[in-house]
């Protein structure tokens, strides 16, 4: 039974109908109540204001408002007290994530240690590298053989049963934080599977649920909004729309011979958009939102957020609607579990990614200009185009933070601006054309073992897959290959915001070389770098000898660094210029010194001028163990080092 509030048509009235409302409620103390009620008086504007935007043309908006204050109470009241605790604690100190003790890894959890019993084993592992964030890849219950590695949810509140439990989860959630790791979900909200009831219903015919997804009749209105909306997944199937029958769990569930509608799946077939100009899906996604909340994730990973909003005419990515929603989405977790911060995942032009982040938006993103920057660097040795992005476009609003990571469980696209490239001499569309040929393997001289993914000769689009060691050619040039991954690594480690490791990076986890071999996966070759737990590579990592040990050992000495080293706290970023085409400079202020960080992406050593070094103080310190260094004379850095440099 649904709890409802008297009409209310202001937000004054809203706070006092919900007053008089938890006056009667006792599932809760009255500690609890005036604490939810602060929230609601400083957070309902930005509630109402999210909100307005998208449905303040209908009727009963303030209906809408109203039930999505409820339904944050009522996940407020079932809120464990541990993370009622921490909510409090998270709102009155400065955020975690600024610290330079926080350091990330990801990983799955089948593949990485079979279940979330398995998981719980690993934690001592991931303490002794230094984690204090863990983000799971989704793990909720999915389409037998069609699961997007878990992106295509059929339940938010089911682990998939081969996993354990919803139960086991939150227990987990809660080992971790005793143990100062914050557990991070992944909020998949653009779409449902084809299986999820909602679907279910929808292809049912029930038109409730019909509305809950972008479904036709016919081609005619999916022919328009293709006419304007980017193909993301061509691979497996044109255009942005599917047939409701594509799929035998999309035929089961209609009943008919055959089913002539048409629904949105921007990914595969079996992924179908939500249809957020409906209300009834703000409010029931905030619902499992919250949900996952509750189980003590501290980390909402924000799946595909730039398509949640479709507009006939626009690409229907990172359109205003989108932002507006993020804004109410972010103002139901304040009120009801403001430990959660939001990180972003759109993978899109740099000018579209920076509006995602705000406090009243997403605290963290990814940060993937850098990651394909670093790629880029790696390939030419010439660091133009990273040094540009990082000394424009590093900053973020204050109180935010990137999250920096060299790979993903995704493929790599090449996401900058083809204006900046343009202001460096570098054209856009031929400089892509190469860093495929190069990551592929196809281009003279490459050193990578890459793969291309959705190749899309219409437009020439073609982003890359392949692990961290084998794009950097691990297998034919181990030491090399051992010194690129280092480098790439320590520009995550150094350059401001959490280092994320793609677990398995670490010990230079090579390219499955039997992917292809599931026909659930043979598909997609992102499952080339998603290779299971590798225990003989875990095993060579204290073997300062092996190519594992090198990797490990120097990762692991970075994170130590970082975490001992003040001006690695915040976000905060100089530019340095180098005078040299291959080596990266910035500085990280402290309070009373300088961290200067100099990357050299050559294969030849590389000089610094003492004259360009002149600005600071003779005598610098390197934190890696090089010592006291004399900047009169210079600095010499050795193919793919990289220096990290105190001075005054
Ligand atoms: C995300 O990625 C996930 O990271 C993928 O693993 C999923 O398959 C997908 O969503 C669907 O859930 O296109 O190639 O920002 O780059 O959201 C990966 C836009 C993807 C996309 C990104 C998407």
């Amino acid at each position: 039974q649904e709890m409802i509030l008297p009409t209310v048509t202001s937000r004054d009235e809203l706070i006092g109908a919900m007053k008089r409302r938890l006056s009667q409620d006792d599932r809760v103390g009255s500690a609890d109540r005036e604490v939810f009620l602060r929230r609601l008086s400083k957070y309902v504007g930005q509630l109402v204001t999210g909100l307005r935007a998208v449905y303040g043309q209908r009727p009963d908006f303030w209906d809408l408002a109203a039930a999505s204050v409820l339904t944050a109470w009522d996940s407020f009241s079932e809120r464990p007290e541990g993370l009622k605790e921490l909510d409090v604690e998270r709102e009155s100190e400065p955020s975690w994530f600024m610290s330079r003790q926080a350091v990330g890894g990801v990983c799955y959890v089948d593949r990485y240690a079979g279940s979330i019993a398995g998981l719980r084993e690993r934690i001592l592992y991931f303490k002794e590298l230094g984690l204090n964030y863990l983000h799971l890849m989704p793990l909720y219950e999915c389409p037998e053989g069609n699961s997007d590695g878990g992106y295509a949810v059929s339940s938010y509140r089911r682990v998939d049963p081969a996993l354990g439990t919803m139960d086991d989860l939150a227990e987990l959630a809660e080992e971790l934080r005793a143990e100062g790791i914050a557990l991070v979900l992944d909020f998949v909200f653009n779409h449902t599977s084809n299986e999820h009831e909602w679907a279910k219903a929808a292809a049912a015919g029930d038109p409730f649920y019909e509305q809950f997804y972008w479904i036709y009749p016919d081609r005619t209105v999916p022919a328009q909004f293709e006419e304007t909306a980017r193909e993301i997944f061509p691979d497996d199937h044109p255009g942005v729309f599917t047939r409701v029958d594509a799929t035998p769990a999309g035929r089961a569930a209609s009943g008919l011979e055959e089913d002539p509608r048409w629904v949105w799946t921007t990914f595969h077939r079996f992924q179908w958009d939500l249809n957020y100009s409906n209300p009834a899906v703000f409010r029931a996604m905030a619902t499992e939102m919250l949900f996952l909340a509750n189980q003590g994730a501290q980390v909402l990973r924000l799946d595909a957020v730039a398509f949640i909003w479709k507009q006939l005419g626009t690409t229907c990515e990172s359109q205003p609607q989108v932002h507006d929603l993020l804004r109410a989405f972010n103002a139901m977790v304040k009120l009801a579990a403001p430990a959660v911060e939001f990180k972003s995942e759109a993978i899109v032009h740099p000018d579209e990614v920076i509006r995602y982040i705000d406090t009243d938006q997403c605290t963290l993103s990814y940060n993937p200009l850098q990651m394909a920057l670093g790629w880029e660097a790696s390939a030419t040795r010439k660091v133009a185009l990273l040094q540009q992005a990082i000394n424009e476009r590093h900053t973020t609003p204050e109180g935010t933070a990137w999250v920096n990571y060299v790979r993903s469980h995704d493929d790599i696209g090449w996401t900058f601006s083809d204006d900046d490239a343009a202001r460096v001499g570098v054209d856009g569309y031929d400089h892509r054309r190469f860093l495929n040929a190069f990551y592929t393997g196809r281009f003279q001289g490459s050193f990578a073992h890459g793969v291309a993914f959705q190749d899309n000769p219409r437009t020439g689009d073609c982003r890359i897959c392949g692990t961290t060691a084998s794009l950097m050619g691990l297998e034919t040039e181990p030491g090399p290959a051992a010194d690129r991954i280092l480098l790439a690594y320590s520009l995550a480690m150094s350059t401001g915001g959490v280092p994320l490791i793609y677990l398995g990076d670490e010990v230079g986890q090579l390219n499955d070389p039997a992917w292809a071999e599931n026909p659930d996966n043979s598909h997609d070759a992102r499952w080339v770098h998603r290779p299971e737990y590798s225990r003989a590579d875990y095993e060579r990592r204290h073997d300062l000898f092996s190519v594992q040990g090198r990797i490990f050992g120097g990762i692991q000495r970075m994170i130590s660094v970082r975490q001992q080293t003040e001006e690695f706290d915040g976000t905060r970023l100089i530019p340095f210029d180098t005078h040299n085409p291959h080596v990266l400079g910035y500085q990280r202020p402290g309070e009373h010194s300088v961290v200067l960080c100099l990357a050299n992406f050559s294969d030849w050593s590389q000089y610094v001028t003492g004259e360009t070094l002149s600005g600071f103080l003779p005598t610098g310190v390197e934190l890696h163990g090089n010592g006291t260094v004399d900047l009169r004379g210079g600095i010499l850095l050795d193919a793919h080092s990289f220096w990290w440099i105190r001075v005054i």
